[in-house]
């Protein structure tokens, strides 16, 4: 399946969100984690800036993914800025209070939430905090262990089994964009949320 995206806008507050339309895809994670890695992985494109530099994301950037051959596009995409790096905590705290936050509380065209997590440490309290909002706002979501490529399959298996007691009863899937582990997986969830979201 050949996908096309594009860049549509960046909003860094509330009126300058697209008008909810078809269903969205947010990413979620603290800085640094791999998201703007991970929608490059996912869209085969470069489209979302990444960077070495932690918090070099400060507002939501919505992209538009169609599938070859549609007339329009089927799903947006919006890579949210990270949380929980502590040199730039301020200004990130700052950002989320304004209009991450409210994205997650009102966005009507939100219909998956993906919360990053690197796999190559233990379950961080920032994250914890994140996957209990958005079960207690009742937002589908599911886990990405990211960067997993820097893990052997023993560590690995531990490293998700930890996830799994940090965060019983979510989906989690072991990502990475160096070796497109965990891309399939992922974009079979996202067509089931899609495939609803039409029924
Ligand atoms: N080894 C490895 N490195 C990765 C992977 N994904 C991302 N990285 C690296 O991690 C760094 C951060 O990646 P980004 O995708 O920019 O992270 P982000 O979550 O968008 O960061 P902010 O926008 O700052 O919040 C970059 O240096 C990437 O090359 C992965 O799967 N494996
Ligand atoms: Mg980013």
């Amino acid at each position: 399946m050949r996908i096309l995206a594009r860049f549509m806008l960046s909003a860094s507050d509330l009126t300058q969100f697209p008008a909810p339309g078809v269903p969205e895809i947010a990413f979620l994670g603290r800085s640094n984690v791999g998201k703007s890695s991970l929608i490059n992985a996912l869209l085969g494109s470069k489209l979302a800036r990444t960077s070495n530099t932690p918090g070099r994301t400060r507002s939501i950037n919505f992209y538009e993914v169609r599938r070859a051959g549609k007339p329009s596009p089927e799903m947006l995409f919006a890579d949210l800025p990270g949380y929980g790096y502590a040199k730039v905590s301020r200004q990130i705290a700052d950002d989320w209070a304004r209009f991450v936050d409210p994205y997650l509380h009102q966005r009507s065209s939100l219909a998956l939430s993906m919360a990053l997590v690197d796999s190559n440490i233990p379950p961080q309290q920032s994250d914890q905090q994140l996957v209990e909002f958005l079960s207690r706002q009742g937002r589908r979501h599911l886990v990405v262990a990211t960067k997993c490529d820097r893990l052997s399959g023993n560590k690995l298996q531990g490293a998700i089994k930890a996830l799994e007691q940090a965060y019983p009863g979510t989906p989690i899937v072991a990502f990475s964009s160096k070796t497109g582990t965990g891309k399939d997986d992922l974009w079979e969830e996202i067509r089931k949320v899609i495939q609803e979201d039409s029924d």
